[in-house]
């Protein structure tokens, strides 16, 4: 057994996105390629000897390739220990948690979320930091910067593949690599923040749950978790063996994606509740029968009743939503008295203001909710939190939400993705629009729908000051309706242009419209602004959540 130095040469474009590297499956097995990736990651880790690093992915295909080589070149950059999930599983959530109770130096974790899998499908790694975070765009710059000057790796040689399937520590030159049970801490976690015996209670009365695993990372945890600790019957869980290819589906939890669950919760027939997670389990999407929860609103309702769960009994310090997420939460905020923070999107930047205390609860309108018990959304978690709220409350999903706009009025909210576009023409569209901001403000685009601010979203971290700008194009209305253009950055082939959409109605007698309906005249709006049509080529959006 050798340390083994090996010359390579820079990949281009190994800059991490919103949520870490993604690319295609063929380009991670490209020679080098992953190995590149992970040594600038160590190379920019310099106090990392000595150290624990947690491993783990969503299993997807070439996470057990990968797992391995990362070993070895832990065990050949310094690491003293590695506490890698059982068969290199570990969702996104519970490594954070695994960081965060051993107090890791960092971890790493295999995934492109929602992304398709399986060997034409997508790979993806993410570095997260000592507090069970995302890095910061701090550490990612320097990690892309450190690729493009690489001219070797460290790795070691001459052993054989750990083997993953055995619970334990085992030698790797020098390092320790421990294998653990992916689910156990995180379920204690869990158990320490809700009222377990209420939610027993509430299986036990006959209510039923469908959670649609989506055949990827959730499964272990969702049925020891559900149908094991909480009594919740056999089948309660579906697709809950975690496959390479996430049986040939993406595993995103909206109802574009989880068509299987959509039609298992509609007619009078259906469960209470239906839930579903994304590849690594940081997503969650709620339904009650009949009825979509929109992320926007689950974020809402979760804050207004956070009391009513045992881990938040003592009320929220603040929360923080994504920008493009609707303002259902901020209405939640004003009426606590407590601060609301709007942050670019992706999880990392919920982290400093998580870390000083100054939010409880974070979200995001793609399916993205989480608290301080992690510094990851969590989708579990989030799924947990509601079947707690159901529990406490006696009430259904629907009565929830609906009591929630008659009180709050109701945020109209939706996504429109338009998919494939080629990048000159995505970036020529934003290009654009940033062109046309100055002149923006004033016009009209439609019956009611003046635009009163416009603007490209830049933010300043309140906690450290670091500040990250040209973060999408926003368009305030009169009366406070939104839209908001950016560009996808998990994508693996071409642009995505996401356009959010947002209208407040505070009638009560007009909070049962067809969302698509509600927001038509800002839909139009949107693309005759933008020339959607125009630059794009497409006739229209490939995903509406
Ligand atoms: C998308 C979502 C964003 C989320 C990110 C990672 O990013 O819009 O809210 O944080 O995915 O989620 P983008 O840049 O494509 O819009 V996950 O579950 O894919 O790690
Ligand atoms: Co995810």
């Amino acid at each position: 057994m050798t340390i083994q130095t090996v010359p390579t040469t820079p990949f281009p474009g190994q800059r991490p996105g919103t949520s870490g590297l993604r690319k295609k499956v063929t380009v991670f097995q490209q020679a080098n390629y992953l190995e590149n990736f992970v040594q600038a990651l160590f190379d920019t880790l310099a106090d990392r000897h000595g150290q624990t690093l947690v491993l783990g992915g969503d299993g997807r295909f070439h996470n057990r390739v990968a797992v391995q080589t990362i070993l070895r070149m832990a065990a050949a950059n310094g690491f003293a220990r590695v506490l890698v999930g059982q068969g290199g599983l570990l969702s996104t959530p519970a490594v954070s948690a695994v960081i965060r109770k051993h107090q890791a130096f960092g971890g790493i974790v295999l995934s492109a979320s929602h992304n398709p899998g399986g060997p034409d499908g997508d790979f993806g790694i993410k570095y997260n930091i000592s507090n069970g975070g995302p890095a910061p765009e701090s550490v990612t710059e320097a990690v892309y910067a450190r690729t493009q000057q690489l001219t070797e790796y460290h790795i070691l040689d001459g052993v054989g593949d750990i083997d993953l399937s055995r619970l334990g520590a085992v030698d790797l030159g020098g390092m320790a690599v421990e294998v653990i049970d992916p689910v156990s801490d995180y379920a204690e976690l869990m158990e320490s923040l809700f009222d377990f015996p209420a939610m027993r209670a509430w299986f036990a009365a006959g209510h039923r749950m469908r959670f649609d695993a989506m055949c990827a990372a959730s499964g272990p945890y969702a049925r020891r978790i559900l149908e094991g600790t909480l009594g919740a019957p056999v089948g309660t869980v579906i697709n809950g063996e975690p496959l390479e290819d996430f049986g040939g589906h993406h595993p995103d939890p909206n109802p574009a994606h989880a068509a299987e669950l959509m039609a298992t919760m509609s007619g009078p027939e259906a469960p209470d509740f239906g839930a579903a997670s994304d590849g690594d389990a940081d997503r969650n999407m709620i339904l009650g029968r009949d009825f979509v929860v929109t992320p926007s609103d689950s974020l809402a309702v979760m804050a207004a009743h956070a009391q009513r769960v045992p881990g938040y009994a003592a009320g929220l310090s603040g929360i923080a939503r994504s920008m493009p997420t609707s303002c259902a939460a901020d209405a939640v905020a004003r009426a606590l008295g407590i601060p609301a923070y709007e942050t670019p999107t992706g999880w990392k930047f919920f982290g400093n203001l998580l870390d000083a205390g100054r939010v409880t609860l974070c979200g995001e309108e793609s399916y993205g909710t989480g608290s301080g018990h992690v510094r990851e959304k969590d989708g579990l978690w989030a799924v947990l939190f509601w079947l707690n709220l159901l529990a406490a409350t006696g009430q259904s999903v629907p009565e929830l939400v609906r009591a929630h706009w008659a009180r709050f009025g109701r945020h109209y909210y939706s996504r429109h993705d338009w998919e494939g576009v080629p990048t000159d023409r995505a970036d020529a569209l934003m290009a654009a629009l940033r062109e046309a901001l100055p002149s923006l403000p004033g016009q009209v685009l439609g019956d009611g729908l003046q635009v009163e601010t416009a603007d490209d979203f830049a933010y300043t971290d309140p906690v450290d000051g670091s500040t990250s700008s040209r973060q999408g194009v926003r368009l305030i209305l009169a009366g406070g309706s939104r839209i908001v253009f950016r560009l996808s950055g998990t994508g693996t082939e071409g642009a995505t242009l996401r356009v959010y959409l947002e209208r407040f109605e505070g009638d009560a007698s007009r909070h049962d419209l067809d969302p698509q309906t509600a927001l038509a005249g800002l839909i139009e709006a949107a693309d005759r602004v933008a020339r959607i049509r125009e630059f794009t080529g497409l006739s229209g959006p490939a995903v509406i959540t």
